[in-house]
């Protein structure tokens, strides 16, 4: 067949990425659909030809800016809008968030993630974090910090302050979004991540489980972040924290072997990617955690505290380290 000038032009549109094609949605159920040995097994295989399958990333968290957010997520206990007896914090200082960025650092943290309950970050808000940034950077962390909504020169400010990781979750699938959240759209985070992503930041993008959404809701964010281009390089799985007074205070939780098999299609659709096994490890027994690293999750947040709520203590997670064989993953 010869070669016409058209058929060259043609070829240049075949997407770069033929490793990665755009998932089908039925091919995502299929997975959800397998037997659990199966799903299990190939998760775990995935996850083998890509990561070391003992090591784990470790990251603490750190709620630099606390409570009175205008938005109204229904799952958090950070809006103003819900009656949830959280103490609200103005943004804090900088020696302050140094001092918890050296502890984490001691504790074996190689991550440290500051967030603060913004829609969206104030200019004079995004000098003091910029500041945050760069003093925590120097301390040979890597930094994340998770602030809502971001315009693009606001991107290329922290970019140039040395972050490495912007977290912005799309949280559950663009169908069941606005039970969830309607003072922002899907579409908005969708912008943010693309702003994150131009400005030369690592994309952290994930989203919460156990909201009373549906299995195809759960396929479908996986969906929604499989195939963002390129994928997310770090992908936060929490499993709802039932806050009380939020409206998602009394919800069905998720079954435990649906939220393992969330893991690993995660860990099958997104090979290259860290899944963090994020919020909700309180509620998880020893054998669940263990049953999500032999999933393919690789990451933890680490460290008595989430952003509000409670995470397993040190010591436990120290523990449960040693019973598996695991062992942090060094920067
Ligand atoms: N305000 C910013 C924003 O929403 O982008 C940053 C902080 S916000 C608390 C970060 C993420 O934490 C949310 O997107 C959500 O996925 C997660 N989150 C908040 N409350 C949670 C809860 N009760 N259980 C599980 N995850 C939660
Ligand atoms: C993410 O996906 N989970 C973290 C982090 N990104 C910022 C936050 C979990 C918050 C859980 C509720 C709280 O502690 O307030
Ligand atoms: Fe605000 Fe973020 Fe909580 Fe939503 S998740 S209410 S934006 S702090």
């Amino acid at each position: 067949m010869s070669t016409t000038p058209e058929a060259l032009t043609t070829k240049k549109h075949i997407p770069q990425n033929i490793v990665n094609p755009s998932r089908e949605l039925q091919e995502i159920q299929a997975l959800f659909a397998m037997s659990f040995n199966d799903l299990l097994f190939k998760a775990q295989t995935v996850h083998r030809e890509h990561f070391d399958p003992n090591a784990v990333q470790v990251s603490t968290l750190l709620s630099i800016k606390t409570g009175s957010c205008p938005e109204d997520c229904a799952y958090c206990p950070q809006s103003v809008r819900y009656d949830t007896g959280l103490d609200k914090e103005a943004l804090m200082e900088l020696d302050a968030v140094v001092e918890a960025a050296k502890e984490a650092k001691e504790s074996g943290a190689t991550r440290f993630c500051m967030g603060a309950a913004w829609r969206s970050p104030k200019d004079r808000d995004l000098n003091k974090v910029t500041r945050m940034v760069e003093e925590v950077k120097s301390l040979g962390l890597e930094t994340c910090v998770t602030l809502g909504m971001l315009e693009k020169g606001q991107a290329k400010r922290l970019k140039d302050a040395g972050l490495d990781y912007y977290n912005h979750n799309l949280d559950t699938s663009e169908e069941y979004y606005s039970e969830i959240i309607t003072t922002r759209t899907y579409q908005d985070r969708l912008d943010t991540i693309d702003h994150v992503r131009d400005a030369g930041i690592s994309v952290c993008c994930g989203g919460i489980v156990g909201m009373g959404e549906g299995e195809e809701d759960r396929a479908k964010m996986l969906q929604s972040l499989a195939n963002l281009d390129p994928q997310p390089e770090s992908v936060p799985i929490n499993q709802l924290v039932q806050v009380e007074g939020t409206p998602l205070d009394s919800v069905d939780s998720i079954d435990s072997i649906e939220f393992v098999r969330t893991i690993a299609v995660a860990r099958i659709l997104m090979p290259k990617s860290y899944v963090r096994l994020s919020a909700g490890r309180t509620e998880m027994s020893d054998e669940m955690q263990a049953l999500c690293f032999f999933a393919g999750a690789n990451s933890i947040f680490y460290g008595e505290k989430l952003l509000t709520t409670e995470n397993p203590e040190e010591n436990a997670d120290q523990k449960l380290f040693d019973r598996l064989g695991l062992h942090p993953e060094t920067a």
